[in-house]
């Protein structure tokens, strides 16, 4: 990753999704310019996701997915399968690649983008090859799926700029990251962070959503200033006025909540991270939920990082304590990582989300969905500590829910 780089996180996903064969590597070849995935006239040459960031005339930084093919067969096949299916869910614009006249998958496929309200474009592959130029195929499909595709081909590059076209209009409205501090500061307001280097702060460096938020009050024309949770009191002393806004790890919430001056507000980073990447206003309800769930509850707990359990991990640790002490010990406490995700929730009365600041705000939301369609209350890292340490009312949101 070069310094410039946009965090993955944050740029627009596309998808491509086809049958085995059906061109997709050698389309994001073709649209990148680039040899970025292998392709053979051998059907499953993709196995695993494969992401490409770049920048996109006219459109700003993407990651481009390639899949493997959604028929793939057999043990290896299957699993294929499901990782197609997870970067499906983070996808925010999918291009389907219409292979020939068999389309049931790829019908089914188009169902599954519509239910998630992703924008699809349809397209038919390997135009150069078809016979009157694809347009039979190109009838079939459209009425199929109600929908005209475009013909493509990667090989002699034809209709590569539609699709460009094609993927600035199917751009979704609510692309435009939410601000991450929304209402709570202002140009000319003094911000205070309060972060803890302690032993799960990462050697050297400061993490992602503590970058992301200082980035942006710069940019807002606030004025940052930074301390560590033992250097609050004094700090506080130091200012002549009291800063409109303590940001600081939920973690640390217990030993800033006393010291915070009656002006200004609090709120933490995985609170913040709650409006940014997910649905404040389901996580909200979620974090009322475990104040009531029952002492034989199982809740599951889901990180997006995959590192090595730190010494007082706070999702693995910390959380799980917390929980313990206000339920009892029977709690069922899973921990997930990743981008393993039950498919059923069913079994479980509260899903706690991290902040994902290495998810896209998609796929956090396609959690959010499922956990709705499935009524299982689901709340982040940051409400779940406020509501624990019952704080949650005195908790400043970025946005009203
Ligand atoms: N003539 C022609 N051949 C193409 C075109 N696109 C892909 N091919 C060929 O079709 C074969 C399959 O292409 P891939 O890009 O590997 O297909 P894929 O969808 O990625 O396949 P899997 O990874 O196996 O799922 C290769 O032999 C390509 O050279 C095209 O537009 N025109
Ligand atoms: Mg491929």
């Amino acid at each position: 990753m070069s310094l410039n780089d946009t965090t993955r996180g944050n740029r627009l996903h596309i998808g491509l999704f086809g049958r085995r064969n059906a061109g997709k590597s050698s389309l994001i070849n073709a649209l990148t310019g680039q040899a970025v995935a292998t392709v053979s006239s051998v059907p499953g040459t993709t196995t695993d996701p494969v992401y490409k960031a770049m920048e996109l005339h006219g459109i700003g930084p993407v990651v481009f997915i390639d899949t493997a093919g959604f028929d793939d067969e057999g043990m290896l096949g299957k699993l294929r399968v499901e990782k197609t299916e997870q970067a499906a869910r983070e996808t925010d614009i999918a291009l389907l690649l219409f292979s020939g006249l068999d389309m049931a998958e790829d019908l089914k496929w188009l169902a599954f983008f519509r239910r998630q309200k992703t924008p699809v474009i349809l397209l038919i592959s390997h135009a150069d090859e078809l016979a009157d130029e694809g347009r039979p195929l190109q009838a079939a499909v459209e009425q199929a799926a109600g929908e005209k595709p475009l013909l493509v081909s990667a090989g002699d590059k034809k209709g590569l700029e539609q699709v460009r076209q094609e993927l600035i209009r199917a751009l979704p409205e609510d692309f435009e990251q939410p601000s991450i501090t929304g209402n709570l500061c202002q140009a000319g307001d003094l911000v205070l962070l309060v972060m803890p280097q302690d032993i799960q702060a990462p050697k050297g460096r400061l993490i992602l959503p503590q970058v992301q938020t200082l980035r942006e009050l710069l940019d807002k024309g606030c004025q940052a200033l930074c301390c560590t949770t033992d250097q609050l009191a004094e700090t506080l002393d130091r200012l002549k006025e009291p800063p409109k806004l303590i940001i600081t790890d939920s973690q640390a919430f217990q030993k800033v909540y006393p010291l915070k001056p009656a002006a200004s507000l609090l709120t933490s980073f995985s609170v913040l991270f709650a409006a940014f990447k997910g649905d404040i206003g389901y996580f909200l309800k979620g974090a009322e939920a475990l104040l009531a769930i029952p002492a034989s509850a199982h809740i599951l707990i889901a990180e997006a990082c995959t590192h090595k359990p730190l010494q007082e991990d706070i999702g693995r640790v910390k959380l799980p304590r917390l929980l313990r002490r206000k339920s009892g010990d029977d709690l069922k406490i899973e921990i997930v990582s990743g981008k393993d995700f039950p498919a059923d929730l069913t079994g479980y009365d509260l899903v706690i989300h991290c902040g994902a600041c290495m998810f896209n705000r998609k796929y956090v939301l396609s959690r959010v969905q499922q956990c709705q369609e499935q009524h299982v209350p689901m709340t982040n890292y940051g409400l779940a500590i406020a509501a624990l340490l019952g704080i949650l009312d005195k908790v400043s949101l970025p946005y009203e829910p």
